[in-house]
């Protein structure tokens, strides 16, 4: 899914600012907003990103086909933050999950900026450590 390679490139820069961060997301966003192109994510958009990993369509992403598909370090942790349930299969269930989390509002679509706000804190706790910017303190 597009969303490991914000993170990848987030992670992968080393003293990335809040600003690159921003950017990375916007860039995101229009990706997966599509069918419709409206200016929202609807789930529809978030939850056939999990199609292109599942390489023997099963409906079932293991660990091995995410890494096949996303190799950078940080994949695992995300794979990890993704199963919900914790059954070590990708499920459109979990990818489901997901998209009501970064729904903060609860109206069934994603917003530009409740898509921002999900992934900051979602950069934030898987790889805190590697972001730097005003307010971090370093
Ligand atoms: C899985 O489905 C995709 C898209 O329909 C297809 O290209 C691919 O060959 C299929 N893979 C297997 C192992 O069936
Ligand atoms: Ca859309
Ligand atoms: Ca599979």
């Amino acid at each position: 899914m597009l969303a490991i390679l914000l993170v990848c490139s987030l992670a992968a820069v080393n003293a990335i600012n809040t600003q690159d961060i921003r950017r990375y997301m916007d860039v995101s966003f229009a990706h997966y907003d599509h069918s419709p192109l409206d200016g929202l994510v609807e789930e529809n958009e978030w939850d056939a990103t999990i199609y292109r990993e599942d390489l023997n369509n099963d409906t079932c992403v293991t660990l091995q086909e995410y890494l096949a598909v996303h190799t950078c370090p940080q994949a695992a942790a995300l794979y990890h933050h993704y199963d919900h349930n914790s059954d070590s299969c990708l499920k459109v269930a979990d990818m489901s999950q997901e998209f009501h989390l970064i729904d903060h509002s609860g109206d069934n679509v994603v917003s530009l900026h409740e898509w921002e706000l999900y992934f900051q804190h979602l950069t934030q706790k898987l790889f805190g450590h590697l972001i730097h910017g005003p307010g971090s303190g370093r």
